[in-house]
């Protein structure tokens, strides 16, 4: 399983830049969907610092890490959601991701024509908002105009179901209406059913990724903190990151890009920070497996279970489970081995119920 992420943007904000940083891609710059043509998508590894301890511990001949998946569709959420072609299929396709990264523009730059005439962050952002506020509310409206028609031939036994749809979709209307993003509503179990089936984007964590030229890298902090206190919400963050930059870097050898980034002052590689954020937003954690040859880190949504996480390595894990041993790997980095940490009593025997916790070092054993 990995996690997928929509990156959306105005044009010319640096969409494909981004695109490019995060999966070390060369996807030309150049805009791409007005000529018809294919979305950008791409995969990248996961960076996960523990993973070199892991393998300094089991010595594999084989690394893996989790991965996660861009989709860079390079048009404005707007455009898709009033067209009923490509852009449909678009927003099909970004419908369906994880998390979305919203690029802003902040760079200064004369010769690259800002769609708005001018550099505004808290513009840029509002508009973003407003124009995923504007495609969600197509979506309902659709729907709400099937739901009558079904209503008018429905059964006695199904009349109740859909009114109950109705009820909730018109709750939600009503707060889109206000521009506000379905994300930051407390929701009942059965409404939020209802929102995982349509996929409205404004429920899905957003990271705001404020796209800054090279001279502006020493106000990151501030910046960071103003628009944070302006537009974070319980699954909204900003971020600065100078994508530029960041996608050159990823061209180089790690050592190399670590001298780059020390000379700008950046303490912390921006695409690091951008998936680890992503992270936190969609809630999703990160447990490892290994055998003698392999370790491998796995992204899972917090609070999955043993089996249910059984069945993200491999179906016949899931069906045959018998238990689950896990250590985290703090603990496992006390004991110095596998063998040490099975003699000390620590490795645990947990069942199909198990909630997997991040740093989780887990075998399944399982019956085919
Ligand atoms: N100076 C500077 N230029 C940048 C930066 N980020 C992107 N650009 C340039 O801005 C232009 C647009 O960047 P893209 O990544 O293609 O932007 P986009 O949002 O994908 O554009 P469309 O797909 O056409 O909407 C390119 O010429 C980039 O090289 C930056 O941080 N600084
Ligand atoms: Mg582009």
């Amino acid at each position: 399983m990995s996690i997928n992420i929509g990156i959306i943007g105005l044009s010319q904000s640096g969409k494909t830049t981004v695109f490019n940083a995060l999966t070390g891609g060369k996807a030309d710059t150049a805009s791409h969907v007005t000529g018809g043509l294919a979305p950008h998508i791409g995969i990248a590894h996961v960076p996960e610092p523990r993973l070199k301890i892991l393998t300094e511990l089991i010595h594999p001949s084989k690394v893996v890490s989790a991965e996660a998946k861009y989709i860079d569709v390079g048009a404005s959420v707007k455009s898709l959601a009033t067209d009923k072609g490509i852009g449909g299929q678009l927003l099909n396709q970004l419908s369906t991701v994880d998390t979305l990264i919203i690029v802003i523009r902040a760079f200064k730059d004369d010769s690259i024509p800002h769609p708005q005439g001018s550099l505004d962050i808290k513009r840029d952002i509002n508009t973003l908002n407003l124009e995923l506020v504007f495609s969600d509310l197509a979506i309902m409206e659709r729907r709400l105009e099937k739901l009558e028609t079904s209503l008018k031939a429905a059964k006695p036994g199904e009349r109740q179901g859909f009114l109950q749809e109705k009820e909730i979709l018109l709750v939600f209307k009503n707060e889109l209406q206000k521009d506000k993003p379905l994300r930051t509503l407390a929701m009942e179990t059965s409404a939020h059913r209802l929102i995982a089936n349509y996929q409205f984007l404004t429920a899905k964590p957003a990271l705001i990724v404020v796209n800054i030229g090279e001279g502006q890298i020493a106000q990151t902090a501030s910046l960071e903190a103003e628009l944070n206190a302006q537009f974070s919400d319980i699954k909204c963050r900003v971020i600065t990151l100078c994508a530029k930059l960041e996608m050159e870097l990823a061209q180089l050898e790690e050592s190399a890009a670590k001298e780059f980034r020390d000379g700008y002052g950046l303490k912390e590689s921006g695409l690091e920070r951008t998936i680890k954020t992503s992270y936190e937003l969609s809630d999703m954690i990160t447990f490892f497996t290994f055998t003698t040859n392999e370790v491998r880190a796995w992204s899972l949504a917090r609070g999955t279970s043993a089996v249910k996480a059984a069945g993200k390595i491999h179906t016949d894990m899931e069906k045959g489970f018998i238990r689950a041993e896990c250590i985290s790997l703090d603990e496992l980095k006390k004991c110095g081995s596998i063998a040490e940490a099975h003699k000390k009593g620590l490795m645990r025997s947990e069942g199909k119920e198990y909630i997997i916790q991040d740093g989780d070092v887990v075998t399944i054993r399982f019956n085919v």
